[in-house]
């Protein structure tokens, strides 16, 4: 159908030659991230399942945040750069204003990766005084090489110009079209940008203000809850970073290939707009245990968190109705009965539909998470990977990679190189991820730990609820097994289609919305408005929190009073009031001991 609309006229490729080869080369670098990050993923996945161990527990943890990072940083984000220039090109129809700008941006999001990758890999040559084992979440006390945080820095930065070159192709357009609206995927790059920009403030400040100068030696120590709660500033967010390149094209591609149209383009722009509104002020539920943050700013948070459900449930309606319109047009009837009439053998279509389908799970383990006494329960097991797995790992991920089917063929003009091939591997994903998330939230239940290279717990026994770790084990193992192969089908599926024939005529016109940009009300395309309303959100959820650590803890941290992140009994015994409580204490562990042998 999406053929259909304008078959035979010129694909993206003909049409903007220059900014295809930007698109192409953005999302090659986030696939070679992704396939790298596979390699990783699948060989932590056995390990700590202890089905196979290639390499010493002591890698682990640079072996996590290779993938982490691999995963996370560099698939993810390269994919949005990519994808976001084609939809502004597209969007706006005229190209960048100059594409050597381009090129300089993506060329430092290129250094900056290769930069952190390296730090990161010299953790595997014990020799080299260079390591980042600090996790996807590099806030101290871990410490990371120079080299780490300032590839992160250059990266970033590199975003940051991206953005740049959007909203002056969206400027200049704006000087030929005043009076109109903003087409609706540039809405989307530009409402997301602006919510990055918020976004970026709290990691800017951690990385160039505390982590960079301590790991360069420049200042002696840092407050670990201030970087942490700068980390989290920026780390939930990040999510919604991830996510709405996603959601771009749940909107606006996934309709036109169901057959149909949006539903809803008013709709589409108020999800939009509250995610920028409202995706900052809730980093605190990623710290409900940590000690040194009041729990007024956690019950905050939440209540923050639980209106920032309200894009997403919304985005669910407009996304299925959209869908149940183009089965309708393709002949589809009954209740649920229209749900055969989708076109299930496009692989784009069915990776992007399961993909919608596992986040409806994983937002219900996000809620979870969410609510502040559940998440005590949950919190640094295994269901949280369980968690991210489905969102980032299956709604946004697997998202991509369907629309990847789409989208080649457009920005290369030559053919997909195996359609049933990319079908296969959408359903693997699918079914690789059910295995893997399902067992890991189970684990995660069973007070299985998240991030430990040897969570064997031999002589524990687990109550066995619905099944045994060790069968939950195998479950995870094979669920990660299935995905490697799934992520290696994918690699080479695109690899094989450079030597495919070439096609022409894919156009790279859309369907308008069932309901238009002119059914809503103007102040939605009011940017600045919403930008300023988004900050000020910020600064009353922040500026509160940040000051009471400041204040307790020291912008630069008190040594050990600071923060429990290193508890030396020794030290705190010596000299104070408890050191009389000692003979107790050794008492109390004796009996203890005792107890538990
Ligand atoms: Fe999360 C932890 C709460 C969404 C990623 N999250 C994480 C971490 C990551 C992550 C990476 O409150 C771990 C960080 C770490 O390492 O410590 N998360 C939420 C909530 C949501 C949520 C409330 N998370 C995401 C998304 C992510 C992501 C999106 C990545 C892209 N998350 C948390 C919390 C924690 C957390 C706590 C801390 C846990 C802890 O203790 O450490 C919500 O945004 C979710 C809303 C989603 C929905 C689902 C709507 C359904 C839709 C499906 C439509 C269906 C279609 C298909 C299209 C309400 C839109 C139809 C098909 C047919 C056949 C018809
Ligand atoms: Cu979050």
């Amino acid at each position: 159908m999406a053929e259909a609309l304008d078959a035979g006229a010129p694909s993206f490729r003909d049409r903007f030659p220059d900014e295809a080869a930007v698109v192409r080369a953005a999302l090659l670098s986030s696939f070679i991230a992704l396939t790298l990050g596979a390699v990783f993923g699948i060989i932590q996945g056995l390990h700590r399942t202890n089905v196979l161990r290639v390499l010493d527990s002591q890698f682990y943890y640079t072996i996590l945040t290779a993938h982490g990072v691999l995963m996370v940083v560099s698939f993810t984000i390269f994919f949005l750069v990519g994808l976001f220039t084609w939809a502004t090109v597209r969007s706006l129809e005229r190209p960048l204003e100059d594409i050597r700008y381009t090129w300089a941006w993506y060329g430092l999001m290129v250094v900056g990766t290769l930069m952190a990758v390296v730090a990161i890999l010299g953790g595997f040559v014990p020799s080299v005084d260079i390591s980042a084992d600090v996790l996807f979440t590099f806030y101290a006390p871990l410490q990371a090489h120079p080299l780490f945080y300032g590839g992160l820095a250059i990266f970033v930065i590199g975003t940051w110009l991206a953005g740049a070159d959007w909203f002056w192709s969206w400027y200049n357009w704006k000087q030929a079209h005043p009076d109109e609206r903003i087409p609706l995927q540039a809405f989307m790059v530009l409402t997301t940008m602006l919510m990055w920009y918020i976004a970026t403030i709290g990691i800017a400040i951690a990385v160039v203000g505390f982590l960079l100068p301590w790991s360069l030696g420049l200042i002696e120590q840092v407050n670990p809850l201030l970087t942490r709660t700068l980390f989290w500033f920026w780390g939930h967010p990040v999510v919604y970073f991830w996510l709405m390149p996603a959601y771009l094209l749940w909107y606006t591609v996934l309709p036109s290939l169901a057959g149909g149209r949006l539903f809803s383009d008013p709709l589409a722009r108020v999800v939009f707009v509250l995610f920028l509104l409202l995706s900052t002020p809730v980093g605190i539920h990623h710290q409900y245990v940590d000690p040194g943050i009041a729990e007024g700013f956690k019950m905050i948070a939440m209540t923050n968190t639980m209106f920032l459900l309200l894009p997403s449930l919304l985005t669910a309606f407009t996304v299925v109705a959209s869908m149940e319109h183009g089965a309708r047009q393709r002949g589809g009837t009954g209740l649920f009965g229209w749900l055969r009439a989708l076109p299930w053998r496009d692989p784009a279509f069915t990776g992007m539909t399961l993909a919608g389908l596992m986040f409806a799970a994983g937002g219900f383990s996000g809620m979870i998470n969410a609510g502040m006494n559940i998440n005590y329960l949950i919190h640094n097991t295994l269901w949280v990977p369980g968690h991210f797995h489905l969102t980032v790992g299956t709604a946004v991920a697997l998202t991509f990679m369907a629309a990847t089917y789409w989208l080649w063929p457009r920005l290369t003009n030559r053919q997909l190189y195996s359609r049933p091939i990319a079908l296969g591997q959408v359903v693997l994903w699918f079914v690789g991820m059910a295995l893997m998330s399902n067992a890991m939230h189970v684990m995660g239940l069973f007070g299985v730990p998240r991030r430990t290279a040897e969570p064997q717990y031999q002589g524990f026994d687990f109550v066995a609820s619905f099944g045994s770790i060790t069968e939950l084990r195998i479950q995870l193992a094979l669920g990660a097994t299935l995905l490697f192969v799934s992520t290696l089908l994918f690699a080479a599926n695109i690899a094989l289609s450079s030597w495919t024939p070439t096609v022409s005529g894919h156009g790279h016109r859309l369907p308008d919305p069932l309901s238009g940009p002119g059914d809503s009300p103007v102040v939605l395309d009011n940017l600045k408005l919403w930008f300023g309303i988004g900050m000020v959100l910020v600064v009353l959820a922040y500026t509160l929190p940040l000051a009471s650590i400041v204040q307790d803890s020291g912008l630069f941290g008190r040594g050990i009073d600071a923060y429990p992140a290193m508890i030396e009994t020794p030290v705190l015994l010596e000299g104070s009031p408890l050191s009389l409580a000692e003979p107790l204490a050794s008492k109390v562990s004796a009996m203890l001991s005792g107890v538990i042998s």
